[in-house]
């Protein structure tokens, strides 16, 4: 199968790559997949979408393979903790699966000592300790947890990512995504950063002019939702000094390279605006944070993708 699909990739002349992701994750040969390790616990909610957005998924011990290799990542960096693992009841009380559907009962585990007990009928997650062991706990709780991706093709890779929505525009040499889901300005720095990007910060006219030619490409009945769909947010904020705007890396915006806000803008409406967007036009606007709006990350154009090391190929 894998070399009729490569035949045809290659008579097509489509980037289909196999064995190769993203270079945070390690490659584990005896799971055939790639774990990431997250020590900065989150509770289940947020560990799962982060997985999500990086491209991968909430790791579940569903085969002897895998549970290996989460209990020898686990060894090697928190063995005295309890991870999220990907099996969870949230959609329904009793009916656990993994993230990607397999039901707990198809899966061979064991229980730590009395567990699972649903404890005040709120135990929806499943964790892991160090020995393997499950529980059933709080979603709401935090703890690490670990990303997993199994091997496979990638297809139409771009210069700038696995992901084939980043762009490279030549005038400014960055790769830009326009993202349609509409997110608040915390969860879009968290997606442009799973995607080992930044919210898009404008260095220059140019850049305006790139940014606003995209924003073009996504007209306002092409966004869902009851949002605004006449601005985006990008990488500036006031970092809690009411109408001191910086990027997110710092810069004020005349050291960035762009400072032009829409006429009437900054204008911190009521009850303020902290964060920063682009209009249609390209001029820059202050805007609500917790209000979920499309927003746009950049990244760098460069070598993103690992390879299996020498797994194929050996002996040959
Ligand atoms: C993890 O550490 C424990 C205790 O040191 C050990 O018994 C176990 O075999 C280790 N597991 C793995 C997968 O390395
Ligand atoms: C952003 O959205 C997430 C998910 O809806 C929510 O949990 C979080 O509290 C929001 N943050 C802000 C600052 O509004
Ligand atoms: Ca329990
Ligand atoms: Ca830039
Ligand atoms: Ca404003």
């Amino acid at each position: 199968m894998k070399s009729w699909l490569m035949y045809f990739a290659l008579l097509f002349n489509l980037n289909f790559i196999e064995g190769a992701f993203r270079c945070d994750y390690k490659y584990s040969s005896k799971a055939q997949a790639w774990f990431k390790f997250f020590s900065v616990p989150a509770n289940f909610i947020d560990a799962r979408l982060r997985c999500s957005m990086e491209g991968a998924v909430l790791a579940s011990p569903t085969t002897p393979e895998i549970l290996a290799e989460m209990r020898n990542i686990m060894n090697h960096s928190y063995p005295e903790y309890e991870i999220f693992t990907g099996i969870h009841a949230t959609f329904s009380q009793g009916d656990y699966t993994t993230i990607e559907g397999t039901p707990l009962s198809k899966i061979a585990v064991t229980w730590a000592n009395n567990e699972l007990d649903n404890k005040g009928n709120n135990e929806k997650c499943i964790t892991m300790n160090g020995n393997g062991d499950l529980a059933d706990r709080r979603c709401e709780e935090t703890r690490p947890y670990i990303c997993y991706h199994a091997e496979s093709f990638l297809s139409e890779v771009s210069q700038c990512s696995f992901d084939p929505e980043y762009r490279l525009d030549k005038r400014t040499n960055k790769c830009y995504k326009f993202h349609t889901v509409p997110r608040n300005f915390s969860r879009a720095f968290m997606a442009c950063a799973a995607e080992d990007a930044h919210l898009a910060i404008i260095n220059s006219d140019v850049e305006a002019t790139v940014l606003r030619e995209l924003f073009a490409k996504y007209p306002e009945n092409s966004l869902q939702g009851a949002i605004r769909k006449d601005l985006a947010f990008i990488g500036f904020h006031d970092w809690g000094e009411l109408w001191d705007f910086r990027t997110i890396h710092g810069q004020t915006l005349t050291e960035a390279g762009y400072n032009k806000f829409a006429p009437g803008e900054p204008s911190n409406a009521a009850p303020g605006e902290s964060c920063g967007s682009i209009i249609r036009s390209g001029l820059l606007n202050d805007l609500w944070c917790d209000r979920p709006v499309a927003f746009i990350c950049e990244k760098s154009p460069g070598p993103f993708l690992c390879h299996v090391p020498a797994v194929y190929g050996q002996n040959t």
